[in-house]
Formats: C-alpha cells, sequence, structure tokens
C-alpha cells in the first residue's frame, strides 16, 4: 500500500522546500510539496520532483568500485575501506595528515553532512578549502559593512514600497520569492530589475535595467551621487550610525554621472530613475549571486549596502539590503559536530584555485583527495587545470551516487545514498528561516551506504571509532543543542516536520552593528587601505586589460540551469540535453550568426561548443552557457572560466570571464 509522508529537499537552493513523499513496496513513487508548509506551501520545483528519478535511477552507484589498470572493478565493502584506511595511515605516518585534501562543496544541505569535518579532525587535521564559488565574495563585503550578512524574513517585502532585484534570477532559482514578489505587486509594490540578461523576472518587472557585466558597483555609485545631489540622503542615519561616509563622499566626487553612464551601459535617464526609487522608502534590495562572482564582486556587494544605507532604507519594514541570511545557518549547534580541537595539523587552499594549489604543494604534497558532496571536475573553474590536478594525485576517493565526471577519474568510488534513504534535518542560510525534517524512507539501493556510515567505519580502522559512537538521533540533538530553550528539539521537529528559527526578522532595526565600530562601515574600520571603497571593474574588461579585451570581446555568464541543480539532473532529463549558447543580438548581427548554429566560444583557457540561441533583450555583446553540463553532454563551461579570487579573498571570478566566438561546421 502507498503512503504519502513529509520530508524535505535537500538541494543547495535558495527556498528549502517542504515535501510529501508516495512511497509504496520500499520505493519512492513521487514528490509533492507539502501543502502545509508555511513558506513553500505546497509547490516545489522540477528538480525537487526529479529526487524520485535520482533515487530510483538505473544509473545509480551501487558498489564500491576501485579502478584496476584503468578500469573500475566492483569490491567488497571490506577491502574498500581496508585499503582507504590503510593509505590514510601511512600518509600520515610518512607525510603527515595534511597531505590528504578534502575537496567538497555544498550539495546536500543536511546537517549530518557537516560530520566529514568530525572525520577529518579526529584523524588529525587536512587541507581544507576556504572560500565559496557560491556566495563568498557578498558575504565577506556584508560582513565588513554590517559585521554579518543578514536578510529579512519573507513577509516582509509586502511592506516594501519598491523592490529592487539585484543580479537575482529569482524565477528561476528561488521560486518561493517570486510568488512574494508577484504578491508584492499585487498590493501596489513598484518591481525593478537589474541584471544583464532580460531574464523570466526582468519580464515582469515595472521597469527593466540592463547593466554590463561587473559594472554594479559603479551603477550604485551613480545612484548615490544622484541621491546626494537631490539632498534625499538620509542625513540622521549616516550621522548617527555610520563610520566612514567622508570616504565615500570624496570617492564619487571624482566621476560624473555621465561617465558613470557611459562605462556601465546604463542610461542617465535610468540612474536618476533608480535615485528616486531608493529615496521613495521603504525600498527593498534583493541581491543575487551572480553579481558578485567578478574579481570586483567584494566591492560591487559593499557599494549596494552603502546604497541601502545612504538612502536610509537599512533596519526598517519593507527595506533592507538582502544577500543572504547567515542567521539561520547561526541558529545550530554545528560546532558540536566539529571536534575542531582534534585538529593538531592544517593547511587551507582556496576553493577556487584547489587545483592550482595541489599541482603546486610541496611539504607536504597532495597524496590523496577525498571528494564529497561536489563535483569539481564540472563546477570548479578552470576544468583543464582542474582535470590535471585531480589526475596528479595518487589516490582520489571519490564518495558519489554517480559516475559523475569527477567519479570518472578516481580510484575508488563509494556509493553513497541519496537524502530519502536517510535521516536528517535540511535548512538554507539563503532565503527563509524554517528548518526542516527529512526522515529514512526507503532502503538504500544495492551497498549504498550513507556519508555517515562511511565516516563511521574508517574512523574504526583507523583507531578513533570512540568519536562516531553516537547515533544519527543523537548527532541531531547536538545540533540543535541551543534550540532546546526556545521549545525546539529534535521530537518537535519530528512531529511538526516544520518549525520557525528563533531569528530577527527585520535585522539591524537596533542600528547596534556587529563591525568594530558598532556601525554601518562605509570604510572598514580594520582593514586599513583595503577597508575602503573603489570604483573598481572586472579584471577582464576593456579598462584593466584592452589587448585580451580586442581579442575576447564578449562577456561570459554562466548562470544556473533551470531544470538542474547545477550538475545534478542533465543525466536524468527525458531527452539527453543539448549545449545551448546564449547570445545576445548585436552578437549575431557582427559575427553573422544564426538561431541553431553551431559555435564554438573560446579564450585562452579552452573551448566549448554548442547551438546558437538568441537572447532578446539581452545586454549587448553578452553571451550565456548555462553551467553544470558534465562531459557527455557537451562538457562543463568552466573550460572557459578563470580560477581568480574576488577583491576581499574570498570569492569566485566565475562571471568575470571574455570569450570570442566563431561558427563550427
Ligand atoms: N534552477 C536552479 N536554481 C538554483 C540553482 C540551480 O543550479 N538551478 N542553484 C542554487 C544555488 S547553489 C545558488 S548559489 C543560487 C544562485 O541564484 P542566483 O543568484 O539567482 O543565480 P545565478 O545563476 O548565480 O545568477 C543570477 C543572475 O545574475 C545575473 N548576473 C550575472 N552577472 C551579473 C552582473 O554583473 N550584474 C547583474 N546585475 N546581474 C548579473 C545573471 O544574469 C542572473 O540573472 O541558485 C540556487 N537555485
Ligand atoms: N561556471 C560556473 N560554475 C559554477 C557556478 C556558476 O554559476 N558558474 N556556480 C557555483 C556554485 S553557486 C555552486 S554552489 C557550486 C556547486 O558545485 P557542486 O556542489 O560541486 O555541484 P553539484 O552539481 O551540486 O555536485 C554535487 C555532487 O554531489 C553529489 N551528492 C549529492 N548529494 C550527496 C551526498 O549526500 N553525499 C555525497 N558524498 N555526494 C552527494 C551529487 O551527486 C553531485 O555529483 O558550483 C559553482 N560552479
Ligand atoms: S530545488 Fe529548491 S525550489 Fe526546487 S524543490 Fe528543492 S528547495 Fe524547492
Ligand atoms: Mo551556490
Amino acid at each position: 500500500m502507498a503512503s504519502i509522508v513529509k520530508s524535505a529537499c535537500p538541494l543547495n537552493c535558495w527556498d528549502s522546500c517542504g515535501f510529501q513523499v508516495t512511497v509504496e513496496n520500499d520505493k519512492v513513487i513521487k514528490v509533492e510539496g507539502d501543502p502545509s508548509h508555511p513558506i513553500t506551501k505546497g509547490k516545489i520545483c522540477g528538480r525537487g520532483r526529479m529526487l524520485e528519478t535520482r533515487t530510483n535511477s538505473p544509473e545509480r552507484i551501487l558498489y564500491p568500485l576501485k579502478k584496476v589498470n584503468g578500469k573500475f572493478e566492483q569490491i567488497s565493502w571490506d577491502q574498500a575501506l581496508d585499503e582507504i584506511a590503510y593509505e590514510l595511515k601511512e600518509i600520515k605516518k610518512q607525510y603527515g595528515s595534511t597531505a590528504v585534501l578534502h575537496s567538497h562543496d555544498y550539495a546536500n544541505n543536511g546537517i549530518l553532512k557537516n560530520l566529514d569535518q568530525r572525520f577529518f579532525n579526529a584523524y588529525g587535521g587536512v587541507t581544507q578549502l576556504y572560500g565559496s564559488l557560491c556566495w563568498g565574495a557578498g558575504i565577506e563585503a556584508q560582513k565588513w559593512d554590517f559585521g554579518d550578512a543578514y536578510a529579512h524574513e519573507p513577509e516582509d517585502v509586502l511592506n516594501s514600497k519598491n523592490i529592487v532585484i539585484w543580479g537575482r534570477n529569482v524565477a528561476r532559482t528561488n521560486m518561493h520569492f517570486y510568488e512574494k514578489l508577484r504578491e508584492a505587486k499585487k498590493k501596489g509594490a513598484k518591481l525593478y530589475v537589474i541584471d544583464p540578461l532580460y531574464n523570466a523576472t526582468a519580464k515582469v518587472a515595472d521597469e527593466y535595467i540592463s547593466v554590463k557585466p561587473g559594472m554594479d558597483g559603479l551603477l550604485a555609485a551613480g545612484i548615490i551621487k544622484e541621491i546626494l545631489h537631490l539632498g534625499l540622503e538620509d542625513r540622521e542615519f549616516i550621522d548617527h550610525y555610520s563610520y566612514g561616509f567622508e570616504d565615500l563622499e570624496k570617492l564619487i566626487e571624482g566621476i560624473s554621472i555621465e561617465k558613470i553612464s557611459e562605462m556601465t551601459e546604463v542610461s542617465v535617464k535610468k540612474i536618476k530613475l533608480l535615485a528616486k526609487v531608493f529615496a521613495d522608502k521603504p525600498t527593498s534590495t534583493f541581491m543575487g549571486l551572480g553579481l558578485q562572482r567578478y574579481k570586483n564582486g567584494g566591492n560591487t556587494i559593499r557599494l549596494i549596502d552603502a546604497l541601502a544605507a545612504v538612502s536610509g532604507n537599512i533596519g526598517i519594514p519593507g527595506g533592507g539590503a538582502n544577500y543572504a541570511n547567515l542567521q539561520v545557518g547561526q541558529s545550530f549547534d554545528v560546532s558540536n559536530l566539529a571536534l575542531s580541537e582534534r585538529r593538531s595539523s592544517h593547511r587551507g587552499f582556496s576553493i577556487m584555485k584547489q587545483a592550482e594549489e595541489v599541482l603546486a604543494a610541496t611539504d607536504p604534497e597532495i597524496k590523496m583527495i577525498v571528494v564529497t558532496c561536489g563535483n569539481p571536475l564540472t563546477q570548479v573553474p578552470d576544468s583543464s587545470i582542474v582535470e590535471k590536478a585531480f589526475s596528479s594525485v595518487s589516490k582520489l576517493v571519490v564518495i558519489e551516487q554517480f559516475m559523475t565526471d569527477t567519479a570518472v577519474l578516481a580510484d575508488y568510488i563509494l556509493p553513497t545514498t541519496t537524502s530519502f534513504e536517510e535521516d536528517d534535518l535540511y535548512y538554507s542560510s539563503m532565503y527563509h528561516h524554517y528548518v526542516n525534517y527529512g526522515p529514512k524512507l526507503v532502503s538504500a539501493p544495492g551497498e549504498a551506504k550513507s556519508d555517515l556510515w562511511i565516516w563511521t567505519q574508517l574512523a574504526e580502522r583507523l583507531g578513533f571509532g570512540e568519536d562516531f559512537q553516537e547515533s544519527r538521533e543523537q548527532w541531531l540533538e547536538m545540533s540543535l543543542q541551543s534550540l532546546a530553550e526556545n521549545g525546539l528539539t529534535i521530537d518537535e521537529l519530528k512531529e511538526k516536520h516544520t518549525l520557525e528559527l528563533p531569528v530577527k526578522k527585520v535585522p539591524w532595526n537596533d542600528y547596534q552593528f556587529k563591525t568594530a565600530s558598532g556601525k554601518f562601515e562605509f570604510t572598514s574600520m580594520n582593514k586599513g587601505e583595503e577597508g575602503q571603497l573603489t570604483l573598481a571593474v572586472p579584471e577582464e574588461s576593456k579598462w584593466n586589460n584592452p589587448l585580451l579585451a580586442e581579442k575576447f570581446p564578449y562577456n561570459l555568464l554562466t548562470i544556473h540551469p533551470l531544470r538542474s541543480n547545477h550538475s545534478q539532473n542533465y543525466h536524468l532529463y527525458n531527452k539527453a540535453p543539448v549545449l545551448k549558447v546564449e547570445v545576445a543580438e548585436n552578437i549575431t548581427v557582427n559575427k553573422q550568426l544564426q538561431e541553431g548554429d553551431y559555435v564554438r566560444v573560446w579564450n585562452n583557457r579552452g573551448e566549448v561548443k554548442g547551438y546558437l540561441s538568441i537572447l532578446p533583450k539581452a545586454h549587448p555583446n553578452t553571451i550565456n552557457i548555462d553551467e553544470g553540463i558534465w562531459k557527455r553532454f557537451g562538457g562543463s563551461v568552466n573550460n572557459l572560466t578563470s580560477s581568480g579570487e574576488s577583491d576581499n579573498g574570498l570569492g569566485s571570478t566565475l562571471y568575470d570571464c571574455l570569450v570570442n566566438i566563431e561558427k563550427v561546421n
């Protein structure tokens, strides 16, 4: 008999939806939305529904695999674990534990996925990644400005008079916010979308502002300039609650609105319009992550924060410089799981530059890479170097569900469970502040095991099994420890399936900022020279590198795909995906290209081939290729992207990328 059970989406996504899953004879039959979820209210996207296909897919890896003479052979768990544990022991003895690199990302939002940290700490401390390909530049930027990255609760947008969506592809990546926007519009709010691509959200906007990629910081400076010119700034906020405003004034004195208009390719009229919009409070700003994946990404977010501050939109209902909501993740006691005190040695590699760092490492060299919750061959920039690095180490261990491009290179593949095959709690620090519970619903196929089971088995073989004695229930309790005083317990969560976390709904409404000065910092007090705002432009631009811009005249964006979560869904489509090269109209005219042409996009790092599709109203000289495509479907766009780091060191430069294009036969 079929039963319908509540569960939750594990995917790395803004929305963190509640599910209703139909289960029959130990099999997931269907995944739908849970109508009783307070935010996601019964609606989910295709990626969520495809978790059924993902779980039941005949392509699942079912047994531990070992590469022997270039071919994978099925081996027993005992053999796999004994051999990997032996290698780990030997490596630690001969080279030290930092000869192991843990390469990971955040493919699964389950809190128990953090137990990988515990394993590697108890082992002695390995080489770990810092920074984030995803949102790193912006998070760091908001820490400099506010002291932390906090957003308003979802309902609060209904208090806005004006809503500015700045580089967030809401209709595609954040579906429940899209619904809120429509609701706010019905209540009379005006919607503005600033984006180089005329995306589905732009289509419902009252005004669409097309901007040259990477130039948003300058645009924000122009809007601030006009606000000051009209005397529309919030003097009360600036005088009492901010630090370093004079530096910002000085900075924008040196440039005219006309120059800003010329560089950003936004008309003076639109800059002036936006000044009025921001001054007509409350105006909320919702930044996406697209606009900070540039060399100048941190500075971009900081100038937009500055605009929200100058116009008096901080700490008020219906306002806010909304980017991420780290309050959500900070609610949990993740550190209880980590066992940090056991880490005796440590080395950090930048996540962006992990491949170069592997190739360059000495003292010690990297002898083993363990990959969890990530597909670096497809997702990490500058793929040819990533491939070289991941092929160069003597042992590559990949814990996976599918034969990804990364798994193909492995020496050992350990088959792991999907979210419906294990208990966990799920949340996202991106949008709403509810935590969801996802129980184990079905048995894992073949010999697939949870990540936690794998860590536990390896820990026993390495002599620290006592650090992994707890049950899943006990780990979950540990991670909720400090929430118990608010009545949030694992029993309560299991019963209700979703619980509201105690976060501030309108952050900074007391004007007590978590910065060194306690104020909003236009200039970051503790960062010396670096703490000053600048009018920086992208690394790969005609201003910074005219020769490069001549050879490669087009901006390449590589945004998130509609139907796949990164690289996770393409292989599950009914029809094999086709690599689409989306091109602004002016390029097709310049290069005499037509819809459907087979084209090559290239730069000094590599090339990608696919079929041309014209992007109506896209910003001139802009191309997009969605990210996440496996080799077997045409290959990753990261063949073209650079492994640079943002100005503040913690973000990627994935969209700071110039290319050329031509037709091929
Ligand atoms: N369907 C789907 N949804 C997803 C994901 C997915 O893979 N697929 N991934 C999830 C994850 S991990 C993340 S991080 C989020 C990301 O969510 P978003 O931030 O919404 O998505 P991105 O694709 O990063 O890009 C967002 C927008 O930035 C714009 N953009 C690019 N460069 C610039 C610029 O210089 N200026 C301005 N103003 N705009 C720019 C792009 O045109 C795009 O419209 O989405 C989550 N949701
Ligand atoms: N060019 C370009 N590159 C990008 C981006 C972009 O916009 N453009 N976006 C960046 C962003 S925002 C992000 S967040 C990253 C995402 O980068 P990744 O997290 O590496 O991307 P995913 O495709 O989600 O790959 C995750 C892998 O983890 C596996 N997996 C899923 N669940 C589990 C689990 O429970 N355990 C284990 N062990 N494995 C599991 C999946 O099968 C999948 O193969 O990509 C970044 N790369
Ligand atoms: S991928 Fe995002 S929008 Fe889709 S079901 Fe999961 S949480 Fe919801
Ligand atoms: Mo992301």
